[in-house]
């Protein structure tokens, strides 16, 4: 495809290509189904010795509980992450407080343990962290920008092809849907003091001599950005990087009278198997699953399992802190089993988007 051909190779994808393989084959020869799960949001580079760039508002939660849920269902799973966005059992110490020593009590001299309100339930969340490493079933490979997400997207859908069926891409991060490819991005820091600024006018800058217009440039005293619209992936992953896999794609939408239909689209347009369309206000409460037989299916958890009051990071977990509210229940306890069902009925039944005609 050309878009591989026009933009760089990321620098670390020959060692994920290296640690992928190997993990795979592992899980091949048991018999064991792979899920590649997606988190966390892709960067737009505006420079391409970045100083600039645009980001979304994913923390990764969705992808990192998943995981966990995923391998509780007795899956092995790569955790394709934004790098330092929320992991799998890591998450539930690394953004909820101001700093994981709020957990830990002792003297100077120690010793340092956990203290008695969280022994319980950080012995079993290190319980289930110690199998995952004991039986290898968690690689996490992490990306920054939306290029290193498709590149690693790709040789990952590659490299699972002999999973066959086993395979499972359950897609939640937030990929951009615009980008600044690789001939029109600018080398150095975008000046914006106009004494220093790029000439976008009558002297033609590096760029523009070979060929396209820089995508971001001083005009005067603003910054114009003009993007190029990322190529649509998942067309590609479902025809041609992973045929035989289950593919479950999300859609995030902030109008609710969108959400079903937009995720309807999605399905028809691509012909894979399931889209769980979710907004952004209530993604933690509930969800939408959407099936090529036009079934649509709400997930919620129920109005009493909704809200306990925590003081942690405002919902970026980047940001500052504040008090919010978190689910007392995780909707992704409800959607991975679910997931799950759908991937057993189509390793058992065959493929359904072949079946009846
Ligand atoms: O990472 P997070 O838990 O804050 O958010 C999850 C999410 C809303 C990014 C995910 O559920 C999702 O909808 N991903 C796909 C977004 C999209 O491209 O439409």
């Amino acid at each position: 495809m050309e878009y591989f051909a026009a933009n760089p190779k990321p620098g670390d994808l020959d060692r994920h290509s290296t640690l992928a393989r190997t993990f795979i084959e592992q899980h091949v020869e048991n018999k064991r189904r792979v899920a590649l799960v997606t988190s966390g949001g892709t960067t737009v580079p505006l420079e391409n010795q970045t100083v600039r760039f645009i980001d979304n508002f994913s923390a990764g939660t969705r992808g990192a509980t998943s995981a966990e849920y995923f391998l509780e269902n007795g899956y092995a799973v790569i955790f394709l992450h934004r790098q330092f966005s929320l992991l799998p059992y890591s998450r539930h110490y690394s953004h909820s407080t101001n700093c994981f020593l709020d957990y830990m009590t002792g003297t100077e001299d120690g010793p340092v343990v956990v203290q008695n309100d969280y022994q319980q339930q950080m012995a079993n969340v290190l319980r289930r962290y110690r199998k995952a490493k004991k039986e290898n079933t968690l690689l996490l490979l992490p990306f920054v920008t939306v290029n290193e997400y498709l590149w690693n997207l790709r040789e990952l859908a590659m490299l699972m092809h002999p999973l066959g069926a086993n395979a499972l891409f359950y897609l939640a991060a937030a990929v951009s849907d615009f980008f600044v490819p690789a001939e029109r991005m600018v080398e150095h820091k975008i000046q914006s003091g106009e004494e220093f600024a790029q000439p976008n006018g009558d002297v033609p800058t590096e760029e523009e001599q070979r060929g396209r217009k820089p995508a971001a440039h001083m005009d005067g005293k603003s910054l114009v950005i003009d993007l190029d619209p990322v190529p649509k992936f998942l067309k590609l992953l479902v025809d041609g990087w992973a045929p035989q896999a289950m593919i479950i794609s999300f859609k995030l939408e902030t109008d609710p009278s969108l959400l079903a239909s937009k995720a309807k689209g999605a399905l028809k347009k691509y012909a894979h198997h399931l889209v769980i369309g979710n907004l952004l206000n209530t993604r933690k409460w509930e969800v939408v699953f959407v099936t090529a037989d036009g079934g649509e299916k709400w997930i919620r958890v129920p109005a009493n399992r909704r809200a306990k009051s925590v003081t942690g990071r405002t919902d970026d977990g980047r940001s500052g802190t504040k008090d919010r509210t978190e689910p007392a229940m995780e909707i992704e306890s409800l959607i991975v089993p679910e997931v799950a069902s759908l991937h057993s009925h189509m390793i058992e039944h065959g493929d359904p988007r072949y079946l009846n005609g």
